[in-house]
């Protein structure tokens, strides 16, 4: 990479940044060195009931993986977020809401969301939830949706937040898994002038035979939309909270108690229960927001995540709050009702800090200046990008065209497993490279290693790993300790494998290059390969079914499947429609295929394993290195999927 693609550190934000180049090297040299020390000292960024005495107690041995953090401390995270900024920021804004129609907009300052959170901690305790609970959020970007996480954390209950554009199939996989209690809902969500069933969901959800555990159903009213009602179970969020106490005490948690689930596409199964706990995951959020986004004092921040991600939960929420700072909750979409809607709400409300996903900036960048029209985002000091590898093109469009040249990018590198952003820029401090997710965070060790596990020196490319853990990292899967070591800690042993893989370059910056498992990333969300085939093969006219994804120009990847029909099917547009819907109603809109090849065999092993390598290449053309093809039971069927590309659609 030439000098020319290199943006020095800019001093007018080094100067008063948390951390400049020197007091990063100095600091991550501590991390590394004397990791107990280090977090011993970080710990303190939030306040504790009874101190931590032990720091890290954490191992990596497959078969023995376990990892805790601050072990012996006790804290609250809603007293954190909220109790704590009372004194100096109770009138200040916490929390600032802009509306799918840009008419609608609402702000709460610490003291009323104190009041709110309160208030709904304790409905929720007179709905039945006890310390330990877990209850599921089913929620649209309303501020009641951080009201409700906030409120779970203040009595020690723990949520599991479920992204609104899941399908009641999705949503009651969930609900089974992690056997939730309560589910919180809204009447509907508005999303791009358009209404979305969530309760309708919900009620569809509970009629699944194995949903058991679901006592009531909580529902804030968004729209006033036509619902359904179920006297036994369905309580409206208004009437619960109308009389109740704003007075509820903050339940002192153990450091490890669980804070909140959140499941995660794999290559194999069903999506996984990402379980993070108390006290690491908040330090480390409140740390990485500080660092990462070097928020100064009165500041705005708007991250455009859905709190459905890791993102909403440790940038949107937990991060801000727990710093004291204002946090923007957007309910519509970039691009509506017009094209520089994302722009417009920069200067509506002045923000200062914007953090969103390569996805959007592509979709931006499509439009070309149409994006910010009639705005001039002058507010904008710093800005960032997450969720998928964002190319150089688009991150000069972002850093010229949103950014008027003036702000520094960090391109943050993190996963719903490591709670925080673990590779990314600080902007006083490190030199930007577009493309480039650039050096570790404090305390963080990521490696490169072959596939074998042999750790690879200097400028190279392989699979990303960590050596040691950091507070923010996920302590299980929900229920399932095996699976946890199976799935990150046996590939390479000692070590968290990330599915990722990544360069890294003669500055010892990290490039990642992608997933090298079977996980897609569709407009910066995960999807795995093994659920959207499940979906698949659960309809009843298709025999078998093998996903790959290809590249695409805003969501980064699509969804290509090649499908197989029982005997006596005949593919049509009418069964394609047909099989689209399916996926939306098993999964949800973002797991739809984009592309749907009929064919009438896959290609196999003689041991029946499908080689997705020969489907990658065949569906994105590359069809002059399709390599090795000669251990396929059958060979013949490689030339056949290459003519029926032709007419795929
Ligand atoms: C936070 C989040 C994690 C996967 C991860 C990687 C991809 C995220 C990235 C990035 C390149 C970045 N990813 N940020 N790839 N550059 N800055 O997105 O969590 O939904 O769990 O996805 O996303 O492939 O492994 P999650």
């Amino acid at each position: 990479m030439s000098d020319s693609h290199v943006y020095p550190v800019m001093p007018s934000i080094a100067q008063k940044a948390h951390a400049d180049e020197a007091k990063y090297q100095a600091l991550y040299q501590q991390s590394i060195t004397d990791p107990e020390g280090f977090w011993r000292e970080q710990g303190q960024i939030i306040d504790w009931i009874k101190p931590y005495s032990n720091v890290k107690h954490t191992s990596f041995d497959t078969g023995h993986v376990d990892i805790r953090w601050f072990e012996d401390g006790t804290l609250n995270v809603a007293a954190n977020c909220i109790d704590r900024h009372l004194k100096d920021k109770g009138d200040q804004i916490a929390l600032i809401w802009e509306g799918d129609d840009p008419n609608d907009d609402a702000t709460l300052t610490y003291q009323a969301l104190y009041e709110h959170v309160g208030r709904f901690a304790n409905a929720l305790k007179a709905q039945g939830v006890k310390k330990g609970d877990v209850v599921c959020l089913y929620m649209p970007m309303v501020m009641e949706a951080a009201i409700a996480m906030l409120a779970c954390a203040r009595i020690g209950a723990v949520h599991t937040v479920v992204f609104g554009g899941f399908s009641p199939e999705a949503l009651a996989g969930r609900i089974i898994d992690s056997n939730a209690k309560v589910v919180v809902t809204a009447d509907e969500g508005v999303r791009g002038g358009r209404a979305v069933p969530l309760k309708q969901n919900v009620d569809e959800a509970l009629t699944h035979p194995n949903v058991k555990s679901i006592e009531k159903v909580v529902v804030y009213q968004r729209t006033g939309g036509d619902i359904d009602w179920h006297n036994h179970r369905d309580v409206w969020w208004h009437e619960v909270t109308e009389n109740a106490s704003v007075d509820c005490p903050a339940e002192e948690m153990q450091a490890e108690d669980p804070l909140f689930i959140l499941y995660t596409s794999g290559s194999t199964g069903t999506p996984k229960g990402v379980l993070h706990t108390t006290g690491g995951y908040l330090v480390y959020a409140a740390m990485t927001f500080k660092y990462v986004f070097d928020y100064q004092d009165g500041e705005v921040f708007w991250c455009t995540a859905d709190v459905g991600w890791i993102t909403g939960h440790s940038y949107l929420v937990y991060g801000p709050l727990a710093n004291g700072a204002k946090t923007l909750l957007f309910e519509g979409v970039p691009t509506y009702p017009t094209t520089a809607r994302m722009s417009e709400v920069v200067d509506k409300h002045q923000v200062n800090i914007l953090y969103t996903a390569p996805t959007a900036i592509r979709a931006l960048m499509a439009k070309g200046n149409e994006a910010v029209a009639g705005t001039q985002r002058n507010s904008l000091r710093i800005m960032g990008s997450v969720g998928e590898p964002i190319n150089p093109e688009a991150w000069e469009w972002y850093h010229s065209t949103i950014g008027n040249q003036a702000c520094p990018i960090v391109d943050t590198w993190w996963q719903t497993e490591t709670g925080g952003i673990l590779i990314t820029p600080l902007p006083g401090a490190t030199p930007l490279k577009p493309g480039s997710a650039t050096r570790p965070f404090f305390g963080v060790q990521p490696a490169l290693v072959d596939n074998m596990g042999n750790l690879l020196d200097g400028a190279t490319e392989g699979n990303l790993v960590m050596l040691d853990s950091w507070p923010g990292q996920m302590r299980t899967v929900f229920g399932d300790h095996d699976r946890f070591e199976q799935t990150y800690f046996s590939t390479f042993k000692g070590m968290y494998f990330t599915g990722d893989g990544a360069r890294r370059d003669q500055d010892g910056y990290y490039w990642i290059t992608g997933r090298v498992d079977d996980v897609l990333n569709i407009s910066g969300h995960r999807m795995g390969t093994a659920e959207v085939e499940s979906a698949l093969v659960a309809f009843n006219k298709i025999a078998e079914a093998a996903i790959v994804g290809v590249p695409h120009d805003i969501k980064g990847q699509a969804i290509y499947a090649y499908i197989t029909l029982n005997a006596g099917e005949v593919p049509s547009a009418e069964l394609h429609k047909e099989v689209k819907e399916w996926v939306r109603k098993e999964i949800g809109p973002i797991a739809t295929p984009d592309f749907i090849h009929w064919t009438d065999a896959l290609p196999k092993t003689r041991s029946g394993k499908i080689m997705r390598r020969i489907l990658r290449k065949i569906a994105t053309g590359e069809t002059g290195s399709l390599g090795d093809t000669s251990t396929l039971a059958d060979p013949s069927v490689v030339d056949k999927l290459i003519a029926e590309k032709e007419s795929v659609v």
